[in-house]
């Protein structure tokens, strides 16, 4: 019984570029070597519903998307996979561990279109009710930083090719989060080598006894 109360759903959040996927199997890792069940998923996405509208969400389209458009498309988006995905692997006590979530929304939807927060938090409270992740884990790093890594890797996606001053805005968003739930939420240097921003990520789930 006590594995299904201690079951934990951990999230990676940041601006693009700052190693939410470098980081991600890692984090896995440890939790598996201290002894937790853990499945990996991410946001927009994690179902065959999620992943379609990803899809819809990221492609270059001539048509503009509407900024309501595109928050209500996340919690779509979510609200399936929380349904069929992350509750369901809470409830048989295995750790979740998400690539993005609502702190996104807050992000990119709140800081980078600067729709009102208050559209975020109830659509919030009406698709999650009083779920929230246990840990998120901010990479922090410029701007600059975090493109100049994404650019080597692929070809900008439809958010991606926002100018500068919008992921301005993305990444205070996140850092105000971080100030205002400090009991949740953690931000690292990800501007570090890979393994500085892993042994600080390593430290943070060590000081919340995560592992
Ligand atoms: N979005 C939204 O608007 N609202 C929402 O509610 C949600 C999402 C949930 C899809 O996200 C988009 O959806 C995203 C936000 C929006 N758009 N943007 N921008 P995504 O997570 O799929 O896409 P992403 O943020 O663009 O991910 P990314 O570019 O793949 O970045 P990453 O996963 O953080 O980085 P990475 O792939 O691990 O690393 C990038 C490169 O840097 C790679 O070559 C690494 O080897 C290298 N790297 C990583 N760490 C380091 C260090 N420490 N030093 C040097 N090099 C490094």
């Amino acid at each position: 019984m006590s594995k299904f109360i201690t079951a934990k759903f951990i999230t990676l959040e940041g601006i693009e570029g700052v190693g939410k996927t470098s980081n991600r199997d890692y984090i896995r890792e440890l939790l598996e070597a201290s002894g937790k069940q853990c499945i990996v998923t991410r946001e927009p996405g994690g179902t065959p519903l999620g992943e379609s509208l990803r899809a819809l969400l990221l492609q270059h389209s001539d048509e503009q998307m509407s900024d309501d458009a595109e928050l209500l498309m996340m919690f779509a988006a979510r609200a399936e996979h929380i349904k069929k995905v992350i509750q369901p692997a809470l409830d048989a006590g295995q750790y979740v561990l998400c690539d993005r979530f609502t702190e996104a929304t807050y992000a990119y939807q709140g800081g980078g279109r600067q729709l009102d927060v208050s559209k975020i938090a109830d659509l919030e409270s009406w698709v999650q009710g009083d779920l929230r992740p246990d840990l998120t884990i901010i990479l922090d790093a410029p701007v600059e930083v975090g493109r100049e890594r994404a650019g080597k890797r692929s070809a900008p996606d439809r958010i991606e090719k926002e100018k500068n001053d919008f992921f301005d805005r993305v990444r205070n968003a996140y850092l105000d989060l971080a100030k205002q739930h400090p009991d949740r939420i953690c931000t690292v240097d990800a501007s570090l080598t890979l393994e500085q921003v892993q042994a600080q990520i390593k430290q943070q789930l060590q000081d919340r006894e995560i592992i």
